[in-house]
């Protein structure tokens, strides 16, 4: 009994620091946008791979896209309800199902990238490298306003 209250507890505690993770609309764009950035840093590491520019580093690709699947999962907290603004086009929560497929998409597509890199397999790594960043400019092109 005691575990199953401690369990609940666990997942009250986790629920309530979720729903306070952002004391406002702009904390909310500023944490999505540090996400990006920190996301965008690391796929960017992998571009000199798939280009042939340095030599495939099999055990490399495999620590940067371990980061890259983490990573990944983070910037969706930061588009809650009422968090319209930054670069997002309103299209995020008017139309948020078009935005949740293209989400589910590129992580899809991330774990695709991650069983390549485990492979060590540099063409799969290119091909599912190239899914990825084409799940990149899906969003961007539907979702966020031209800068
Ligand atoms: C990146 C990055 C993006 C995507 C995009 C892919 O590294 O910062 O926004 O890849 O350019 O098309």
């Amino acid at each position: 009994m005691k575990k199953i209250l401690g369990a609940a507890c666990m997942v009250l505690a986790a629920s309530s620091v979720q729903a306070q993770s952002f004391q406002s609309t702009d904390d909310a764009i500023a944490y999505r946008q540090g996400a990006f950035q920190v996301l965008a840093a690391h796929v960017g590491r992998l571009r000199p791979v798939v280009r042939g520019q340095v030599p495939y580093n099999a055990e490399a690709v495999e620590d940067v896209v371990e980061l890259i699947e983490t990573l990944a999962e983070l910037p969706w907290a930061g588009f809650g309800p009422g968090t319209e603004g930054g670069n997002s086009k309103k299209d995020i929560w008017a139309n948020n199902k078009a935005f949740e497929d293209t989400r589910t998409q590129f992580i899809v597509n991330v774990k695709a990238l991650k069983e390549a890199a485990d492979k060590g397999d540099l063409e799969l790594v290119k091909k599912s490298f190239n899914e990825v960043g084409q799940s990149c400019r899906t969003c961007h092109d539907n979702f966020r306003h031209k800068r």
